[in-house]
């Protein structure tokens, strides 16, 4: 399930049940806190939130075009932040998306329609970061994110470049993949503290045992680098100079938040 705080109406994470995709209200560590020190009456906040996302869920299981601007304009009139819109609205739908498709339950043009949407959606997301940013255009790029060659699955990597963005983080992402050994000249040309690299099938792990060797090679880079996405389970094999991440969007921005300032 997809918990967001009934305080602050923001995005917590992912809990069990895993394969069930709806929204559940918890209470972030930021408000417990808050509330501790305070009278707190119960109250489902959350409902707008619920009630915008089964819209969405409607309009795009039945393969309908949603209409962008509105859907933006909504989002922002709840005051979701777009790491939240992506993380805690367009993923939950996206995983279920997926999981109706391979039940053959739903055909391919309503998914390839949903993620045209999601694909545009970024674009425009994207844009508007990009404008705000906080951080000068030739900072140093601390953390560079990549498919791995032949996965074209890029909304992992462009939903957690712009919640990386969000956090302030000076962030790279490139998608879809690239051959291994142009990643690891690129990743030496740009020296970045975190290499993030996406796996969305078990098929491309040696490519990322590829990456890795190459990397170990190199004298004058030492990236953490990590690996996640959709192919990432608990078990894992270990490879030398690997680290496999397989929790939430919002842990993972925090680690690797720390990471960047740590390194710096
Ligand atoms: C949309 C989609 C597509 C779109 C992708 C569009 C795009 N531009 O991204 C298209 C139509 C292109 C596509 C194609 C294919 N797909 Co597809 N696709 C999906 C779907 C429905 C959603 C994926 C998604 O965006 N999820 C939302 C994102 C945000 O989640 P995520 O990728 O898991 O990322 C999160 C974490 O994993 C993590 N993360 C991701 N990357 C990284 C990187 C790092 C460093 C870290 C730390 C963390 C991290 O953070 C993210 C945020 O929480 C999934 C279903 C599903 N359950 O995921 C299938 C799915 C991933 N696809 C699948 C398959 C099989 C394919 C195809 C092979 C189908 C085919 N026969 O052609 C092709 C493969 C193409 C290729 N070469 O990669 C399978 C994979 C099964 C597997 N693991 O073995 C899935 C699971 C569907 C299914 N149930 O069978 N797909």
């Amino acid at each position: 399930m997809f918990r967001w705080c009934n305080v602050c109406q923001t995005f917590i994470g992912q809990i069990e049940p895993l394969e069930d995709f709806s929204l559940t209200h918890g209470i972030c560590q930021e408000c417990k806190d808050k509330v501790m020190k305070s009278h707190f009456e119960y109250e489902d906040t959350l409902q707008p939130i619920k009630d915008f996302f089964a819209k969405v869920q409607k309009l795009s299981f039945a393969g309908e075009t949603i209409n962008k601007r509105k859907f933006l304009k909504e989002a922002k009139s709840l005051n979701i932040k777009a790491s939240d819109l992506l993380a805690g609205i367009l993923q939950p739908l996206l995983y279920e998306i997926g999981r109706l498709y391979s039940l053959d339950q739903m055909d391919i043009i309503t998914e390839h329609k949903f993620s045209q949407f999601v694909t545009e959606l970024i674009t425009d997301i994207r844009s508007e970061f990009l404008d705000q940013s906080s951080y000068p255009e030739n900072a140093r790029v601390d953390v560079i994110l990549s498919c791995a060659n032949g996965n074209n699955h890029a909304f992992g990597v462009t939903f957690l470049e712009l919640c990386l963005r969000e956090a302030g983080v000076s962030v790279e992402a490139i998608y879809p993949g690239v051959p291994a050994d142009q990643l690891a000249d690129y990743v030496q040309f740009m020296n970045p503290k975190v290499l993030g690299v996406s796996m969305s099938m078990r098929e491309q792990l040696p490519e990322i045992k590829y990456v890795a060797k190459l990397l170990s090679g190199q004298e004058t880079t030492n990236p953490y680098f990590l690996v996640g996405g959709f192919g990432v389970t608990k078990e894992m094999p270990a490879i030398d100079g690997v680290h496999f991440f397989n929790g939430n969007i919002r842990e993972l921005v925090g680690f690797i938040k720390k990471k960047t300032l740590k390194a710096a």
